[in-house]
């Protein structure tokens, strides 16, 4: 049977479930592009925004009640409840059908069924992956435009017939009462019903490129990782790629598109969000960014906080559920010091002081190529040599701005003890603690427990293991204020990084790792007193236990099946620090 015929089959099959008016099949091609924006501007979908200042930019309003990842209502649906493990939700695969088809069952009557055939990763890299998807959402195709590679390159990447993920996306009635996100990782299959929100819709990003890519990067032996990619240049020209795993909305975009303050020194972006990582046949770990397009928080983000976002989506930008001027300009908290006057909220309605204007979690979905920072070489197949690894989370005490693993094993403990506060990417409580190991907790397809044991694994593969370091730029002081101005300042912490992989970096030993010695990190011209950076890379003893304790009741519901030296680095800690 033909690769195509295959595809051809399960679209057949998926279209008697919705029975759709008509089936598109998109070829990826600037045309369709501008045709479907046509189509959304004529019914509605989409608003046109100043077409002198924002070129080729649009605004997408959402359902109110569908404005970001909902975790309450995605699944991992494995036969043994076990393969999914305690951190994630489960479904027996029959009951997450059955539940699910009732609510597709017809669900495309009198719309169009998009058949979206998209590779995530560069043309010609091994490391890329092909996916289909189907959706009746016409904001879904162009998204995916944007994000993915899409049309016939897609097919062409087959290297089986059925070397393809399956996804089937219906905005269905919008209800979060009738709203699933199901992965099928061993049917290599994907059910999303009820929402049009990019990370629930958009089904290569994070149910593809992370929940089944997760799956299948165990089993074939690479990493599948919730981490932007840069390559940080010195001043002599030398760059260094390092990978960094955050939470969503915690300056991920921010960091990999950093001007830094530093002169000489500059970061390059390869990608914002997800990085693909394997050992190559010399023993290096090399690193793609399976997406094409950046699906970014807009609050916030400011020609201070990251001038090269502010300029990239200038044009050619779908914005969803940010504000707008009465001159037909986005517009989002913190964007400008004042709101402008006039301004209509995400919600169309006259905007209220006191009330947000732009939703917390509204998003701007740009191509990767438009940033000013991107690599020159981020489209290279082969990916960039990754030399160090980041876990950063969002955290106002315990944590110190940045420090080093002693080795392999302790950095993976580090990123399976990483706990953040929560933001608004995710429906429910804003600024809790939880725990989320390498900021994978939403995003790992399978038992944590396995996910760590494959990260142990990995680093005894390469023949130069990357660097493992921990970074927070978000501690407060007892004043309430942040210790460090973080943004391109941060890059001040990269530098001690990367003089840390180079076989430099002054530093001193503590219980959790290497810490930045007292004149190791470069602060020159900061303003901060030597007892604020002091207060920044504080070890708190007492802190530090606490944390370990919750901690070590988190990897309890493991059981057996929690890695033994895992178990070990953390009775280990917990000796130094003096229990
Ligand atoms: C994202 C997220 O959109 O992590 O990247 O929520
Ligand atoms: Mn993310």
């Amino acid at each position: 049977m033909s690769a195509t015929s295959l595809a051809e089959k399960w679209v057949d099959g998926t279209a008697g479930m919705t029975r759709p008016s008509n089936v598109v099949w998109c070829d990826g091609s600037k045309a369709e592009y501008d045709r479907l924006i046509e189509e959304m501007l004529r019914d509605g979908t989409l608003l046109p925004l100043n077409a002198r200042t924002y070129p080729s930019c649009y605004l997408h309003r959402s359902h109110p009640s569908d404005v970001a990842r909902t975790e309450q209502l995605t699944f991992i649906c494995t036969r043994d409840k076990q393969d999914a493990g305690p951190t994630n939700n489960w479904m027996a695969p029959p009951e997450a059908k059955a539940k699910a088809g009732a609510y597709f069952d017809g669900a495309m009557r009198g719309r169009a069924m998009y058949v979206i055939p998209y590779l995530m990763g560069p043309a010609g890299s091994t490391m890329s992956r092909t996916g289909i998807m189907v959706t009746d959402s016409a904001y879904v195709v162009a998204s995916m435009h944007i994000m993915a590679r899409v049309g016939n390159v897609a097919m062409k990447a087959m290297r089986r017939d059925d070397d393809f993920i399956a996804g089937v996306h219906s905005l269905g009635d919008l209800s979060p009462d009738r709203r699933l996100i199901l992965h099928f990782p061993e049917e290599k299959l994907i059910w999303s019903v009820g929402s049009g929100y990019g990370g629930n819709a958009l089904l290569g990003k994070k149910c593809h490129a992370l929940r089944l890519g997760s799956w299948q990067a165990r089993q074939e032996g690479w990493l599948a990782e919730h981490m932007l990619i840069i390559g940080v240049e010195d001043p002599k020209g030398d760059v260094t790629y390092l990978a960094a795993a955050m939470p969503s909305a915690s300056g991920k975009t921010n960091l990999a598109m950093a001007v830094a303050s530093l002169p000489g020194w500059r970061v390059w972006t390869v990608g914002d969000d997800i990085a693909w990582i394997h050992v190559d046949s010399t023993g290096q770990l090399r690193a793609i960014n399976p997406e094409k397009g950046f699906f970014g928080v807009a609050p916030n983000t400011s020609p201070k906080t990251n001038p090269n976002a502010t300029a990239m989506v200038k044009s050619n930008t779908i914005f969803t559920n940010v504000a707008l001027t009465p001159s037909g300009e986005p517009w989002w908290e913190g964007l400008t010091p004042q709101p402008p006057a006039g301004l209509v909220d995400w919600q169309g309605r006259p905007w209220r002081p006191g009330t947000p204007a732009a939703h917390p979690n509204s998003r701007f979905t740009v191509p990767v190529h438009q940033c000013p920072s991107v690599a020159p070489n981020w489209e290279e197949p082969q990916g960039v040599p990754i030399s160090g690894f980041i876990f950063g989370s969002r955290r106002t005490k315990v944590i110190p701005l940045v420090f080093e693993a002693f080795d392999w094993t302790h950095g993976v403990f580090l990123g399976s003890a990483m706990s953040t506060e929560t933001t608004a990417a995710i429906t429910g409580q804003v600024g809790v603690v939880r725990r989320d190991p390498m900021a994978m907790l939403p995003f790992c397809g399978y038992n944590m427990a396995d996910y760590f044991a494959h990260w142990l694994a990995t680093g005894p593969r390469a023949s130069n293991a990357p660097r493992i370091f921990r970074v927070n730029w978000f501690r407060k002081g007892e004043d309430g204020k942040f210790l460090w101005p973080g943004y391109g300042d941060n890059v001040r912490v990269l530098k001690w990084i990367v003089e840390r992989i180079r076989g430099g970096g002054r530093a001193q030993e503590t219980p959790i790792g290497w810490i930045p010695a007292a004149d190791g990190l470069d602060t020159e011209g900061l303003g901060l007193s030597r007892a604020q950076v002091a207060e920044a890379l504080r070890v708190d003893r007492g802190e530090w236990l606490q944390a370990l304790a919750d901690l070590g009741d988190f990897y309890d519901q493991f059981g057996s099946r929690l890695p033994q030296a895992i178990a070990a680095t953390l009775a280990d800690t917990r000796r130094k620090l003096g229990t």
